[in-house]
């Protein structure tokens, strides 16, 4: 519509505004603006430090005028919304993806080139913002990539840690220890602080119900905190559209306290500011355990308040009635994490919105959507009721109606089963007494999803089976995840991207938001010299990733063996130890040959990477292992041409951009049915790499795209799991009867092969004892895949062909694909183009 200009002369507003940098000398202009003035430093003694600082305030110009403009036209339109509610973001570095994005990284390049600067070296000086675990963080970054390729109007919400994910340290006997990560040191050019967005929010205190026919109730007393917004750009490719991932940080209510001061109490003065500031202090190290801490609930309910406020206050600029909410909002919860959303939600609109029992669960019920990431009962969060009734009285009230009328409305379904009821119920009897979050996540939301198919059938038919016998069905969907081909493929690994678009003869702008178009290279296979330029380039992604280690860590590695990669969280599910068990076994084997038979063995190099929470034994043991299993095997003369091991420190997002590029073949192992969905197993496809894994999760899926024959499937399916567990509890057989091989390889590490015997007992203990995780179910299947592995490589043609053939299908795994499908079964959300 028609607006009035709001003050002065439109034209003079307008002729002074800056559009978007396009040529070189505007870029060069604007980098050596920000030397003279935001870093006020001489151009003398500009070190490529200072150089990254420069080039990345310049970017941001850019895309705050797209940001801006973008948040204009939303507030025009008001289209309706979806808001990402992640604990995690999982962003790494930012200025690549930036100038990718915006389409401006070689006039950049071109631009620091003349100011004597090499671009490499200046990305090289970004820290990762590393706000996130794993996988589910990942997910988020990548999500929030795809939402603004797809000019979507979604906005991510999480919380600006000052400290993320640990850096991992390994000392010299293979221990993990963990330094704070202090990535906001050297100022972050990529947040935009907005001190005028806060919001109070309440801990503590005292409910009391207003009894007068109203189920309201009143809130007071307790401890005060400030949220305060971060903004980050979100550019989406080759578009105007930039979307913002609001970051939420703790701070007092007031600075601190002067009368404590004047009385001489400076601690006491500056406590409360310490307590409040705590909050955002530090991510937790946790990837699929949960521990309960008031801390981390703390965390919980500040941002999820904030960020409920803030989608409220937005939602009532438009002047629409409050049952109307979720026709302009959408909230996705990812994982139970920020479920308490769902009884703040509730909370507001009974007590501060007056209205109706039943009309305010009407409202929260749909706006929210559910996405669960595992079936894993030691990651299902469950928080102490007394606690919940300390920290958030009102809301535990909520909670408790909440549990009285579902379960009301059960037992009219079902009279008298009395069992269901138990185990439906939000409130998990015991000392004490717990809420299940995943429960309350469900029936407080519009629809639930899993991330992969297998899992969302093991979600369904597993941990939320009586819900969907109370529910119905059509409540549960799948989406199974993807990753975003811009950092993925066009980011990582240049050389074959560009050697995508020669070929398919378009734009990457193109392929890369229509991922289906790499089908196209299928033919390609046949085509010798398309193979030989796709082979060298994997030849030299090896060759980069050789020159990083050698670089960061002082080691030459042998480029000409496969590289074999298993980079994720050190978890037992994951089985990095069946990997490491079948590294000895090989290296066992090796050591029996003879001469002329070694002759015949391809060389071959593997990675670990990936950190231990800090307190998982088991799992640091494990990285402990393959330390000193690496130790022996690289100093063995007979051996170490034909096999290397590597534990490369402090796995990141950085690092996995050089790791993924450079594998032959990846491994993703887990214990079928543990592994929600896995996401690298699709980067290291897509770029090629081919996959050895269990039946499981998205490897099924990956099977399902590129067939069969160019993934190499091993061990037990998901239906075994419970009978072979049944076993090994009730009637268990002596490893060395049940699996010969693998009670060679446990004995031989007990011996002290690779010292220390008996350090790695307890490790050895979860194999010998239970084996939970099947390991000597699936030791000699995956012994075999091995194999099969090492004689597929020895065809070189063949092998290059299925790496083309994989990279070609993976189409599906675009996380443009995924987003698409919440945004048009979930959401209701539309793109939104701004011209
Ligand atoms: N650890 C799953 O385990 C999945 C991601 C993203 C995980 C993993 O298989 O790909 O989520 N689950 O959906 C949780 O974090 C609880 C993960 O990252």
């Amino acid at each position: 519509g028609k607006e009035k200009w709001p003050r002065g002369e439109e034209t003079v507003w307008k002729g002074a505004m800056r559009d978007v940098d396009t040529d070189v000398s505007s870029i060069t202009k604007s980098f050596v603006n920000h030397v003279q003035t935001s870093l006020a430093r001489q151009p003398y003694n500009l070190d490529n430090l200072g150089a990254y600082q420069a080039s990345a305030l310049s970017v941001r110009d850019n895309l705050l005028v797209n940001w801006n403009e973008t948040s204009l036209q939303y507030t025009r339109k008001a289209p309706k919304r979806a808001y990402y509610l992640s604990l995690e973001f999982l962003m790494g570095r930012t200025l690549d993806n930036a100038l990718l994005n915006l389409g401006l990284k070689d006039k950049y390049a071109e631009g620091v080139e003349k100011l004597g600067f090499s671009m490499e070296d200046i990305l090289d000086q970004e820290r990762d913002a590393a706000l996130g675990n794993g996988g589910l963080g990942r997910l988020a970054a990548c999500y929030l990539d795809s939402s603004a390729s797809a000019e979507l109007p979604v906005w991510g919400y999480g919380l600006r840690y000052k400290y993320g994910i640990f850096q991992q340290l390994i000392s010299p006997e293979g221990d993990q220890l963990e330094a704070p990560d202090p990535w906001l040191d050297n100022q972050n050019p990529w947040e935009l602080p907005r001190l005028d967005v806060a919001y109070e929010v309440r801990f503590y205190g005292q409910a009391e119900r207003l009894h007068d026919g109203t189920p309201r109730a009143q809130w007071t007393g307790g401890q005060e905190v400030l949220a305060v917004a971060y903004d980050v750009m979100i550019p989406g490719c080759y578009t105007k559209t930039t979307n913002n991932l609001r970051l939420w940080e703790s701070k007092p209510k007031r600075g601190f306290d002067l009368n404590s001061f004047n009385a001489g109490n400076y601690e006491g003065a500056v406590e409360s500011s310490n307590s409040a500031a705590a909050i955002t202090s530090v991510l937790y190290p946790n990837d699929h355990t949960t521990f309960g801490k008031e801390l981390r609930l703390k965390q919980q309910y500040f941002w999820t308040a904030a960020s409920l406020a803030d989608i409220l206050r937005r939602f009532k600029n438009i002047g629409k009635p409050i049952t109307q909410f979720p026709d302009y909002v959408a909230i996705q919860l990812n994982d139970t994490h920020p479920t308490l959303a769902i009884v703040e939600l509730m909370r507001i609109l009974l007590d501060e919105e007056d209205q109706p029992w039943a009309a305010a669960w009407q409202i929260v019920t749909n706006t929210f959507f559910y996405t669960n990431h595992t079936v894993l009962p030691e990651a299902l969060e469950k928080w102490p009721v007394p606690l919940l009734e300390h920290l958030l009285p009102r809301h535990m009230q909520i909670i408790y109606d909440i549990n009285m009328l579902f379960l009301q409305s059960v037992e009219k379904k079902f009279p008298g089963d009395r069992d269901r009821l138990g185990r439906m119920s939000l409130i998990e009897e015991g000392f004490p007494k717990q809420v299940r979050m995943a429960f309350l996540a469900c029936i407080g939301s519009r629809k639930v999803n899993g991330v992969a198919e297998l899992h969302s059938d093991l979600v369904k038919t597993t941990i939320l089976k009586d819900f969907v016998e109370f529910e119905g069905i059509s409540k549960f969907g799948n989406v199974t995840n993807g990753i975003t081909p811009r950092r993925w493929l066009d980011q990582c690994n240049p050389e074959l991207s560009a050697l995508i678009s020669r070929t398919l003869k378009v734009d990457k702008a193109v392929w890369l938001k229509d991922l289906s178009m790499l089908e196209k290279l299928l033919p390609r296979a046949e085509d010798k010299k398309f193979r030989d330029e796709w082979a060298a380039i994997k030849q030299r992604n090896k060759e980069r990733l050789a020159h990083h280690v050698q670089v960061t860590l002082g080691l030459t590695i042998n480029t000409n063996a496969m590289f074999d990669v298993q980079i994720k969280r050190l978890h037992e599910y994951k089985r990095q130890t069946l990997n490491i068990l079948g590294v000895i076994h090989r290296y066992l084997t090796l050591k029996s040959m003879s001469a002329e038979e070694k002759k015949k063995v391809n060389p071959r190099v593997v990675f670990f990477a990936g950190k231990a929470a800090p307190a998982y034994y088991i799992a640091k043991l494990t990285i402990r292992l393959i330390v000193n299993v690496a130790k022996v095997i690289n100093a063995d003369p007979d051996t170490k041409d034909l096999l290397s091991l590597y534990f490369l420190p402090d796995y990141s997002v950085s690092l996995a951009e050089v790791l993924i590029p450079a594998s032959d073949i990846s491994q993703h192992i887990s214990t079928a049915g543990t592994e929600a969905s896995g996401t690298s197993n699709m980067k290291f496809c897509l770029n090629g790499g081919l996959l050895l894994g269990t039946v499981d999760g998205a490897n099924i899926e990956i099977a399902e795209e590129v067939g069969e024959s160019n993934v190499f499937f091993f061990g037990h399916l998901t239906p075994a799991v419970e009978d072979l567990r049944y076993q090994h509890t009730y009637h268990p057989v002596p490893i060395e009867e049940k699996c010969p091989a693998l009670a060679h390889v446990l004995n031989q590490v007990s011996a002290g092969l690779f010292g220390d015997a008996h350090v790695y007992e307890p490790l050895l203990n979860t194999i010998r004892q239970g084996d939970h995780y099947l390991l000597s179910d699936d030791f000699d299947s995956y012994i075999a895949a091995l194999a099969m592995v090492d004689e597929a490589y020895l065809d070189r043609t063949e092998w290059v062909k299925k790496s083309i053939r994989t990279s070609a299908k993976m189409g599906k795994f675009s996380s443009d694909r995924a987003i698409m499908e919440y945004a048009e079964s979930y959401w209701n959300v539309e793109p939104q183009h701004v011209a």
